[in-house]
């Protein structure tokens, strides 16, 4: 990959997908994960209209609105679909709530035949506001701004369907990996089929491009992360690829430390999402050699804003600008972020190339 070619844009197309593709900008594209959210008052004004969390995401006309409202207030280089991970176990029929402060909630399922009694008659009809709401968004956009469209990982996936919500050891869902693998796997590949039907109804509402979120990717050994991260992600990326063969896929495995290489070469992505703690010359030389990168400020440097982001910032900026990149928070944005260091993030970004 040739390194320090710098360009603006001068025959068009949107920026986010032209770096997903390998070529250099600078300044790079920018977009947040959970850009859209509760540190945004008119998110939290479209929630309480919306009344619960699950009917936002599934009431296109809602959903449609939190997903341009970053948008609007930041001009990002890419808006992503506002819906989450845990749309799948819904679809497959898993009693799913969100409590406030306090997050997902599901009845768990700790066995094939818990996993086997679930109504799943009903999935396409389930997931499918997904889809219009993706249609909804698409001619909203301006021609530069991608849309990126997401799922979990299966592996993530079947962390919260297992643990039944948040958990700190994640060991009923190791557990059932270690003890039945064979039917821990059979979980693994219901997931990654219901979420190649899931992706591939978001690429054909108007999706330019893909994100897996492997938010738990980093709890699992070598063995497990080849078996329930690389070879799921793998297969799904392999599906898409058959219909949709140039669209962009990042991958995010989450605190997959040593692990990261092998998943960006053996999963097939073309992209990888970094989480704050891969060291930047570590990225820039092992990482960015294999294809582009995305990441990876601190979420919390983002939350208290001033001199230290500015730095961190810039140090990122100037270990990754200078090949394939797309600049973006190494986890999600936190509830009480200032909108105003936002604003303050996206400034120094769009500045870079003049500094
Ligand atoms: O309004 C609210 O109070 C609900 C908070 C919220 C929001 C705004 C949840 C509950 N999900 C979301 C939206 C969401 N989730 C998006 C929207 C698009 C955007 O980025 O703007 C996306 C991409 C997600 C993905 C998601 N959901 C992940 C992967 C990324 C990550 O943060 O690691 C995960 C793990 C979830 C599960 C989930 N949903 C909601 C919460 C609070 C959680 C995390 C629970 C936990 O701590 O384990």
């Amino acid at each position: 990959m040739e390194r320090g070619k710098v360009q603006d844009n001068p025959s068009g197309g949107k920026p986010l997908l032209r770096s997903l593709h390998g070529e250099t900008f600078s300044p790079p594209p920018l977009w947040l994960m959970r850009q859209a959210g509760r540190y945004l008052p008119e998110y939290r004004e479209l929630r309480e209209k919306a009344g619960g969390f699950l009917d936002l995401c599934l009431t296109p006309e809602f959903a449609a609105e939190a997903t341009l409202q970053p948008i609007r207030r930041f001009g990002l280089d890419a808006a992503i679909l506002f819906s989450d991970i845990l749309i799948v176990p819904h679809g497959l029929g898993q009693k799913l709530e969100y409590r406030d402060g306090e997050g997902p909630v599901l009845a768990p399922i700790r066995s094939l035949r818990e996993f086997d009694r679930l109504d799943r008659r009903d999935l396409a009809e389930r997931i499918s506001p997904v889809w219009s709401t993706v249609k909804r968004v698409r001619p909203a956009l301006g021609a530069d701004t991608a849309l990126i469209g997401f799922a979990g990982g299966p592996w993530t996936v079947a962390t919260y369907m297992v643990e039944g919500g948040a958990s700190r050891d994640f060991a009923a869902v190791k557990g059932w990996a270690i003890s039945d693998p064979k039917g821990f796997g059979v979980l693994i590949d219901r997931l990654v089929e219901v979420t190649i039907l899931y992706l591939r109804g978001q690429i054909t509402a108007g999706a330019d491009a893909i994100q897996l979120f492997d938010s738990w990717a980093g709890i699992l050994c070598e063995s497990e992360f080849r078996r329930w991260v690389i070879e799921p992600t793998r297969r799904i990326v392999a599906a898409l690829r058959i219909a949709f063969p140039d669209l962009p896929v990042i991958g995010f495995p989450r605190g997959a430390g040593l692990m990261y290489r092998a998943y960006f070469r053996e999963t097939g992505v073309t992209a990888l999402g970094l989480d704050p703690t891969v060291p930047l010359g570590v990225a820039r030389t092992t990482l960015q050699a294999i294809g582009p990168v995305q990441g990876n400020l601190d979420p919390v440097t983002l939350l208290e804003g001033g001199a230290a982001m500015a730095r961190e910032a810039a140090a990122i900026l100037e270990n990754l600008g200078g090949g394939p990149f797309v600049f973006n928070l190494g986890h999600g944005v936190l509830p009480n972020t200032p909108p105003e260091h936002v604003q303050q993030l996206v400034a120094q970004v769009r500045n870079t190339a003049l500094a």
